[in-house]
């Protein structure tokens, strides 16, 4: 049997190839976080034009005693569990008041990322000494699916960062039923929207004046050349970001500079680029809450509250069972 690091390598060299034979030409963006992806990513939240970390952040600082009330009514034991974990750095917010009123809880964080929760254990146990907490690594499904049955505690999930924008809406709208169907009556979920505002405000977000964000687009090609041999020149594509107010899609593409052709490698397969040939990279739907309640009916839920920051850029929206 294959390892399943060799399975998501051989996942990847698929979708690459998959990616570049089509018209428009496409990859996924899921492919964006080796550790210099990470890297940039931390860098991208830190950017003055990048508001959604910010307004998450709020929320979670000024409205936890809300946030709580909601989570836990009845002071009854709970999971806490958090679908892709990052740097926990919001989390923290909750756990932090959570332990101080005396919450009965398990952490839970689940990521395919063996390393982001070793980082992530190691900070939260010096952090929080009494916390009990459960690493999970791998498919977020797979283990909820086993928590259905095994664990009797409400569960409480969270999706955040507007992880969801990375999603069409069709994706967006499995995800949900997936995760539905993983869910007790009694169970919550917590999801970070990022909301429809002023494009310009939400285009700079995605076309930062540093560059970070072209950099982070372009080290897929990096990480490409590096992990299956290929010839990308990086110098010859450039970033584009467009956000189109009709369908609050922020996209982003790699748009060769000039002819060329990129041969792959591993893949013993080269490509064809046309002078200005465009590569989709990354959809961030942005949302309106007419979107939400939508979504959270046609999956098989409803809208307990959506809790803004100060500026309505976002939403935390709390899901419950129907
Ligand atoms: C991780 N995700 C929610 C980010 C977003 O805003 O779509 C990824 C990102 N892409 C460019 N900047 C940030």
């Amino acid at each position: 049997m294959q390892s399943s690091t060799a399975t998501i390598q051989n996942t990847f060299a698929e979708d690459v190839i998959r990616g570049l034979s089509a018209t428009p030409k496409f990859f996924s963006s899921k492919y964006f976080y080796d550790d210099e992806g990470s890297r940039l990513f931390q860098e991208i939240m830190k950017l003055p034009e990048y508001y959604l970390t910010k307004a998450e952040y709020e929320i979670f600082s000024t409205q936890t005693q809300k946030i709580y009330s909601i989570f836990v009514p009845d002071n009854a034991p709970f999971d806490l569990i958090e679908l892709g974990s990052g740097d926990g750095t919001k989390t923290s917010l909750l756990v932090n008041f959570f332990l101080k009123h005396k919450a009965e809880f398990t952490y839970v964080p689940i990521d395919i990322s063996g390393e982001a929760l070793e980082l992530l254990t190691e900070k939260f146990a010096a952090q929080f000494p009494n916390l009990s907490i459960q690493t999970e690594q791998g498919d977020y499904f797979r283990t909820l699916e086993t928590f259905k049955t095994e664990s009797n505690k409400r569960k409480i999930i969270l999706f955040l960062g507007s992880n969801i924008g990375n999603f069409s809406q069709t994706q967006a709208q499995n995800f949900f039923n997936e995760l539905r169907a993983l869910m007790n009556a009694d169970d919550v979920l917590f999801i970070g929207f990022d909301l429809q505002k002023n494009p310009r405000t939400i285009l700079s977000a995605y076309d930062d004046a540093q560059g970070v964000t072209a950099a982070f687009n372009l080290n897929l090609l990096t990480r490409i050349n590096r992990e299956f041999g290929a010839d990308f020149d990086p110098e010859n594509f450039s970033h584009y970001a467009s956000y189109h107010p009709i369908e609050g899609a922020a996209r982003s593409f790699l748009i060769s500079k000039k002819e060329q052709t990129v041969f792959i490698d591993a893949l013993n397969k080269k490509f064809e680029f046309a002078m200005w040939e465009p590569i989709f990279m990354e959809i961030s739907q942005k949302y309106n809450l007419s979107m939400i309640d939508n979504l959270a009916q046609a999956s098989g839920f409803r809208v307990e509250k959506n809790l803004f920051d100060d500026k309505k850029f976002y939403t935390n929206s709390i899901w419950k069972p129907v």
